[in-house]
């Protein structure tokens, strides 16, 4: 018997298995609104099976955007447009999600395939960037000093969070992820890397956690509670501080516990240029997922390296990690859910992964071998 495709149920929802499919940037919107390109690409890996599909981080505000091609929810065309795509998402038999985030001091970059460079404030599809502190995330050469964020920003942008988690909520999705990881605004509050402030968001723990406690808090005001919360936190640099950063990140998180949380999608910081993250591992973040989930008593995913089915199973059976994050896997092959069962050995894989029109002529209608073909 899997575990991996055992069905998990938070709240009110339910998802068939413990595949998701990762928030991943197409960094193809126009003016952040989506079309067919979103709804082909998430239905494709709704219908291969996955849990939970989750669309891209989505930018709450227009200098949030880590592209110019960023999916946006800052207006009302932007949440319709993804209507389509929630309704495709659903029709496939997975749960719809939707990762919220502001970029902050990485914002204003090219398309990755056009250069990944921050693109100028004055160039075209350039803008200002903002942040807790006026610090680069690398050398100020390549990367844009973002400008120190007033009281008023910080309301503001904490305002477009709430805003654009209603819009969410309108459009349908059913599980809702806040970006605090990756170097990203909420995050590089966190992060002494990248907040230097003297005032009540800098400084101890407890102003740095402050912004994430209070957007968080006024998510969940309007997030329905029958629904479930997610942030994605960054937990770790893999610097010379891990064991400092990661008892901070876990103290935040039976914080944010107490507001409500009901899932963490643990990750890396990526607040220094200067980290060694040791990617050639696989699953290298399991030990850190376990940990979190095992001290805090929150739920989490894994995500970063487990495309290797034996590894995802591994992850959700030994109690690592409730969910795994299927990311560049699901890109090559977007009905890896069914591949996957198929290598554990599940039965009538294709019925347990795949709708019913697919499971049909998987199960019943392959080509006999040419041996029996002959014999029958
Ligand atoms: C892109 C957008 C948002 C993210 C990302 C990326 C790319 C790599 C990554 O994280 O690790 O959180």
């Amino acid at each position: 018997m899997s575990d991996l495709f055992k069905p998990f149920t938070l709240k009110s929802v339910t998802l068939r298995n413990r595949i998701v499919a990762a928030p991943m940037c197409m960094y193809s919107a126009a003016d952040g609104v989506v079309g067919e390109w979103h709804r082909a690409h998430l239905a494709q890996l709704a219908a291969g099976g996955a849990g939970l599909v989750t669309v891209e981080m989505t930018a709450v505000s227009p200098e949030g955007r880590i592209t110019w091609a960023d999916n946006g929810l800052w207006n009302d065309a932007q949440a319709q447009s993804l209507k389509p795509a929630v309704d495709a998402i659903r029709a496939a038999g997975a749960v719809p999600g939707i990762q919220l985030g502001h970029a902050g001091r990485k914002a204003s970059s090219n398309r990755p395939w056009e250069g990944d460079n921050q693109i100028a404030d004055d160039a075209t599809h350039g803008w200002p960037v903002i942040g807790p502190s006026a610090l680069a995330f690398g050398s100020e050469k390549v990367w844009k000093v973002p400008s120190e964020m007033t009281m008023d920003d910080i309301a503001r942008v904490q305002g477009d969070f709430v805003a654009a988690a209603r819009r969410a909520r309108d459009a349908g999705f059913e599980w809702l992820e806040l970006h605090f990881a990756h170097g990203f605004l909420a995050h590089s509050f966190l992060s002494p890397y990248s907040n230097r402030r003297a005032d009540g968001y800098g400084g101890s723990f407890d102003n740095r956690t402050r912004f994430i406690r209070e957007t968080f808090a006024a998510v969940r005001e309007v997030w329905p509670q029958n629904l479930p919360l997610s942030v994605r936190l960054g937990v770790i640099e893999y610097d010379d501080r891990d064991e400092e950063t990661l008892a901070e990140s876990i103290a935040l998180i039976k914080l944010l516990k107490q507001d409500g949380l009901d899932f963490v999608s643990v990750s890396v910081g990526f607040s220094t240029p200067d980290a060694t993250i040791p990617w050639h591992a696989p699953a290298f973040m399991a030990p850190v997922v376990e940990r979190v989930r095992h001290e805090t008593g929150v739920p989490t995913a894994i995500a970063w390296g487990v495309g290797d089915p034996v590894l995802a199973e591994h992850a959700v059976h030994s109690g690592q990690a409730d969910l795994v994050k299927i990311g560049r896997a699901l890109l090559a092959n977007p009905h890896w859910p069914y591949t996957a069962a198929v290598a554990l050995g599940v039965k009538a894989a294709s019925w347990a992964t795949l709708p019913a029109p697919y499971a049909f002529w998987l199960e019943h209608h392959q080509p006999k071998p040419v041996d029996e073909a002959v014999e029958a």
